[in-house]
């Protein structure tokens, strides 16, 4: 089992040990025009930290917003919070004004540290929020941060003598269904999920570097672009923009080694793969969405490396279910992470026999605890987060996908699960991206319909139509074909990518 002292502060693990342990001249962090040492990066945490409670009167426990893309400055900002005891509330960039409110006021939050590009819609959101007392800016010259952080005597920063259970960030979800909800998690967690998960599953190197496109703000970014690394004393690379062409440069650029990104991410990089060097890569992570096997055939196919497929939840900090590499079975999630137990239950919490459907509940080292929301009685039963996902157990220990809950589709009697769909159209080499959902149907109750982006410069017309209906049946149960297709320039995600699918099935509502 994992045990930690009572009281810890896991940025003197991450980042400090590593520069009192003579390891401060590694590379913490590969930016697009700079380079931080782990010296470097320590002497930017204390200095910031220096600024938070000596100019800016933050004490232990206080709530600190934090704004920016995945900049260096952002992984300073964010463990000098928790270097002084406080707790990171980490937004996503896109969010504008309207979406800000939420958390800014559920979380009471007075004071705010933003990048200087992103101050427009947090401005505006403050408006609308008075608990925002303080808005400060950083990122260039002459913003306040940078000018305050500058100060003589500002170096050196004893860390908040925290216990390992103080909350020290709070995750929103991003709001697939309903209200955002805060997700609380502790100083240790941050550590158990570099121990659990990065240790016996992810098993990367100090000589490693990671690099990713998931928001810091959404946990799945913040553990594969900065806790694993710096848990082990490896690099963070961290270019300014992480769409599939700018990965790819940043990846031949610095050799980066170790990738988490979503399946969606895979499938638009390797279309841009023609004539690109991205061998230095060795350790793929894909989650956030449930990998298609398509995606990770072609994956396969194009780089000889295995997606690591995991499933993880920001109630749950991280990836709870993955295989490690030489265990992986294609198509499924995997097996428990060490430390975690999972099952498969029914709607009463009973669970089912190996083999039978039912919703996927998890428990172990951490566990969702909601910011004063009595969504919490739904998510935990008898000490198991029962999670919205709908998996099947195989005898071996191993868990398959099927849906969300609420992503079955019943036509005509028949269970049809989305993605399965899903997986099958984005098998042709048309489709770029699909979102199946159920649209209403007087004779059926319900038709299996997708929404489907195609591939540039193909035409959505009643040919295209026939041909990824003729495709479906051919690929699975004809039954599951999609009756209605509607081809879409993209289709609506939330700020961390994940498809809205409860957008799309209102959009089939007409
Ligand atoms: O699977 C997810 O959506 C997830 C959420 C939070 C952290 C990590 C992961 C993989």
């Amino acid at each position: 089992g994992l045990s930690y002292p009572q009281r810890l502060n896991a940025v003197t693990e991450l980042v400090d040990d590593h520069v009192a342990q003579g390891r401060g001249a590694r590379t913490a962090i590969i930016g697009d025009h700079l380079v931080w040492s782990y010296a470097e990066l320590a002497q930017r945490i204390n200095r910031i930290a220096n600024v938070l409670t000596r100019d800016l009167g933050m004490l232990p426990g206080n709530r600190v917003l934090l704004r920016a893309a995945n900049t260096p400055m952002m992984v300073a900002a964010y463990l000098a919070v928790i270097k002084a005891g406080g707790v990171v509330v980490a937004t996503m960039p896109m969010l504008r004004a309207v979406e800000l409110v939420y958390p800014i006021r559920k979380a009471r939050i007075a004071l705010a540290l933003c990048d200087h590009r992103l101050l427009g819609e947090l401005e505006t959101a403050q408006a609308q929020a008075p608990e925002l007392m303080r808005i400060v800016a950083f990122g260039v010259w002459g913003c306040e941060l940078d000018t305050l952080m500058a100060q003589p005597g500002y170096e050196h920063f004893e860390p908040v003598d925290t216990s390992s259970d103080d909350v020290c960030l709070i995750g929103f979800t991003s709001g697939t269904t309903g209200e955002p909800k805060g997700t609380m998690h502790f100083q240790r967690d941050l550590l158990v999920i570099c121990d659990a998960y990065g240790a016996k599953v992810l098993k990367a190197s100090p000589q490693d570097r990671f690099i990713g496109s998931a928001p810091l703000a959404f946990t799945f970014g913040l553990g594969g672009m900065v806790l694993f690394p710096f848990r082990i004393g490896a690099t963070a690379v961290l270019p300014d923009k992480t769409g599939p062409a700018d990965l790819i440069d940043a990846i031949e650029r610095h050799k980066a080694s170790v990738i988490f990104t979503a399946p969606t991410a895979y499938r638009a990089v390797l279309d841009k793969l023609d004539g690109r060097d991205i061998s230095s890569l060795r350790i793929c992570v894909s989650a956030g969405e449930t990998l298609p096997k398509p995606v990770f055939d072609a994956w396969l196919a194009k780089t000889g490396l295995p997606l690591m497929d995991g499933i993880g939840a920001t109630e749950m900090l991280h990836i709870f279910i993955a295989a490690p590499r030489e265990a992986i079975r294609p198509g499924s999630t995997g097996l428990p992470v060490p430390g975690y137990e999972a099952k498969i239950v029914d709607d009463e919490g009973g669970e089912v026999p190996d083999g039978t459907p039912g919703r996927l509940a998890v428990r172990g080292p951490i566990g969702c605890r909601y910011l004063a929301d009595e969504r919490q009685f739904n998510y935990v039963q008898n000490g198991w987060n029962v999670t919205g996902d709908s998996y099947i157990r195989d005898a071996d220990g191993y868990f398959w996908y099927q849906a969300r809950s609420d992503d079955m589709i019943i036509s005509s009697g028949y269970n049809i699960a989305g993605p399965e769909v899903e997986a099958c159209l984005l098998a042709h080499p048309d489709v770029m991206e699909c979102g199946v959902v159920a649209a209403p149907c007087p004779e059926r109750g319900s038709i299996v319909k997708a929404y489907v982006v195609l591939r540039e410069g193909v035409r959505g017309d009643a040919a295209m139509l026939k041909t990824l209906q003729d495709h479906v049946k051919a690929g699975i149960a004809p039954y599951k074909y999609p009756r209605a297709i509607d081809f879409v320039p993209a289709l609506p995600k939330t700020a961390s990518g994940k498809l809205q699918r409860f957008a799309l099935r209102r959009m089939a509502q007409n």
